[in-house]
């Protein structure tokens, strides 16, 4: 087509993460939207619930009880999906009927004693120590023998099927390389052997020349809306120096992805002013004591709003079945998140 251009037509636009792609409809997001955009009432929370499970002092479900814990606290899940004691072995009778056995540890971080946090609440210096945390954990867990992948994440919100509101995230630690891990694992090497340079590394050199779909940075990190994005607000938070983990972090970048965590997180909270949900975690090079100089630390973040507190985007239909789609561009959604202030509505 001539005097095609990505703003005004449909087009696919390629995640170089993960191979996929995603078909972009931005000559839909022109309609005007006249539905109404109701604000969520504020969900004014204790700062300790006795029903809590993951407040101090409180009973949880399996019958262990808190500590009286202040900052974080961390327990192994009381219903892990991963178990450190499963025997080897598998099913192999054909290609068609594949199955491995699979081990390992899953626990649970409490970020805060205080039940009404959130991130974009808490100060920076306490969610350093969420940080400090994941170090600890990535380390010890990623240690361990049968450990080949550590996976740091927080979901949070009710519509991401989060169960407690009290601030928390998840490690699950596994004996394979998980899926999406995997597919990073693939592309990240092939571009380094080709480059020899970090695929995150040359990304972000160019986002930080293009400037359109920043959203937020910091001195040590960056967080963007990914030209590939597929959820309507989807970001990615990437360090700007390459490290392979978490544990290469130095001190000050070990505080600058706290602070950029929390700087984003504001911006969600304040594009609809409700307590914005979201599935986030870290990508890292895997825990098999192997060299991975092509692995560039990032932190995704997947949230389903779409435009206003209740109204979420459904991945389905033409989703499932073929590609993912999206009308707003990846463009419209970080000048939308830029455009915000940086000061959490509920403070100001
Ligand atoms: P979500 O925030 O994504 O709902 O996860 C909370 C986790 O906490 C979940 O994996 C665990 C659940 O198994 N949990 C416990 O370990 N102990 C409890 O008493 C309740 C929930
Ligand atoms: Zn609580």
């Amino acid at each position: 087509m001539s005097g095609f251009n990505i703003e005004d037509y449909p087009h696919r636009r390629l995640n170089p993460l993960t191979g996929e792609w995603v078909l972009v409809s931005p000559h839909r997001a022109k309609r005007p939207w006249q539905g109404q955009v109701e604000k969520a009432v504020i969900d004014e929370r204790p700062s300790h619930d006795p029903n809590c499970y993951l407040c101090a002092g409180n009973e949880r479900a399996g019958g262990k009880t808190n500590p009286d814990y202040k900052g974080t606290f961390v327990f192994t899940n009381d219903f892990s999906a991963l178990l450190t004691d499963t025997p080897a072995g598998g099913v192999d009778e054909s290609s068609l009927f594949q199955a491995k056995s699979e081990s390992g540890i899953c626990k649970v971080i409490c970020f805060s004693e205080d039940h009404s946090l959130t991130i974009p609440e808490m100060e920076v210096a306490d969610i350093r120590k969420v940080v400090d945390v994941w170090c600890e954990q990535f380390e010890e867990l990623g240690k361990k023998d049968f450990i080949r992948y550590v996976q740091i994440f927080e979901n949070k919100g009710a519509i991401m099927g989060c169960s407690n509101p009290h601030p928390h995230g998840q490690i699950w630690s596994s004996s394979s390389v998980p899926v999406e891990p995997a597919k990073e694992n693939q592309t990240q090497k092939e571009y380094y052997e080709e480059h020899g340079t970090t695929m995150l590394g040359d990304y972000i050199k160019a986002e930080l020349d293009k400037k359109e779909r920043l959203v937020v940075q910091n001195e040590h990190f960056v967080a963007l809306v990914p030209f590939w994005a597929t959820w309507p607000f989807e970001t990615i938070i990437i360090s700007k120096r390459a490290v392979q983990d978490i544990l290469e972090l130095t001190d000050e970048e070990k505080t600058g992805l706290a602070d950029i965590y929390k700087q984003l997180t504001i911006k969600y909270d304040n594009l609809f002013e409700t307590s914005f949900a979201y599935s986030a975690g870290l990508h890292q090079a895997p825990t098999d004591s192997s060299d991975y100089p092509e692995w560039h630390l990032h932190m995704h973040f997947y949230p389903p709003l779409l435009r206003s507190a209740a109204v979420k985007k459904f991945m389905v239909g033409y989703e499932m079945l073929a590609t993912p789609q999206r009308d707003i561009t990846a463009e419209q959604a970080a000048k939308r998140l830029r455009d915000l202030p940086g000061i959490h509505y509920k403070k100001s």
